[in-house]
């Protein structure tokens, strides 16, 4: 029964057990079972998790070894995507955290998804400055640029970016998307320049598969 297997992976979040999640990951490629299908149980039993956060019933540590446990059923499991749900690469996606913040638990799960959706991910890490941002758009052939900020401090770096990237004369080269924080910081993001908002990792790719169709100075993106 792929219900089985499928509470297997929700339980590996829910118990931050990233080996039950990997050997429950194989058993879904062996039987040749939905691998979308299973990330989605994934990514809605760390939304679980979230919420147990939120109220109070789940710790900081556990957030993050649910989240690490995300990570390693992707790894599995995004390889084996259906070849007719997997979009062929739709573009190069650089993410990143900006400069002096360390969050890093959002920037991976859209990350994650984006690969999940058919982006080539590179993900340069947190802590990084403007200049890591453009090295590797330009390094990578980015088509889309995605910084994660969390902190109201830092949220100033989506504009330094953008104010990077237009002195290097890079700006009209790539879309820049920015994300963290929730619902209220998309006017932050409308302020700093950027091309768009993610609330969520849903709403990146969304935004991002968009992007991608608008980016006509990049004709390879949505091949
Ligand atoms: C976990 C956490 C930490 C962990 C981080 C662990 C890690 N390795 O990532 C630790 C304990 C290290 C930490 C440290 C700090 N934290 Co902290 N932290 C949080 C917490 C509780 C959750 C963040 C999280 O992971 N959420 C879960 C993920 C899934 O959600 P998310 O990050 O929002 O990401 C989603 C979307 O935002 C979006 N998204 C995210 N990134 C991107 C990028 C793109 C391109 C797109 C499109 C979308 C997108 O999609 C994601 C997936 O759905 C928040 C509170 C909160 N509720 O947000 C505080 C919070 C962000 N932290 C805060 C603070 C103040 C700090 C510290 C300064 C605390 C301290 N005094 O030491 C330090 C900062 C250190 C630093 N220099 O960065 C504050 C920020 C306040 C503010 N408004 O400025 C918050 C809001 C807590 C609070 N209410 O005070 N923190």
């Amino acid at each position: 029964m792929s219900e089985e297997v499928f509470d297997k992976l929700r339980q590996g979040i829910l118990n931050f057990d990233p080996e039950a999640i990997e050997k429950a990951a194989k058993e879904v490629i062996a039987r040749g079972l939905n691998a979308l299908e299973a990330i989605d149980v994934l990514t809605g039993a760390l939304r679980e998790v979230g919420s147990k956060y939120e109220d109070g019933d789940a710790f900081l540590p556990e957030m993050m070894m649910a989240a690490e446990a995300l990570k390693a059923g992707t790894a599995i499991l995004a390889p084996a995507v259906p070849a007719d749900e997997k979009m062929p690469a739709v573009g190069t996606f650089v993410i990143g955290t900006v400069k002096g913040d360390i969050h890093t638990i959002g920037k991976m799960i859209v990350g994650a998804m984006l690969a999940t959706a058919g982006f080539n991910v590179v993900d340069i890490g947190i802590d990084q400055s403007p200049s890591a941002f453009a090295e590797a758009a330009e390094k990578n052939k980015a088509n889309i640029v995605g910084a994660s900020a969390l902190m109201s401090t830092t949220r100033p770096g989506w504009k330094d970016i953008v104010e990077y990237f237009e002195a290097l004369g890079i700006r009209d080269k790539y879309k820049i998307m920015v994300g963290g924080g929730g619902e209220h910081t998309r006017k932050y993001a409308e302020e700093a320049g950027v091309d768009g908002f993610g609330r969520d990792a849903v709403e990146a790719v969304r935004v991002a598969l968009k992007l991608g169709e608008r980016n006509d100075k990049r004709p390879e993106v949505g091949k």
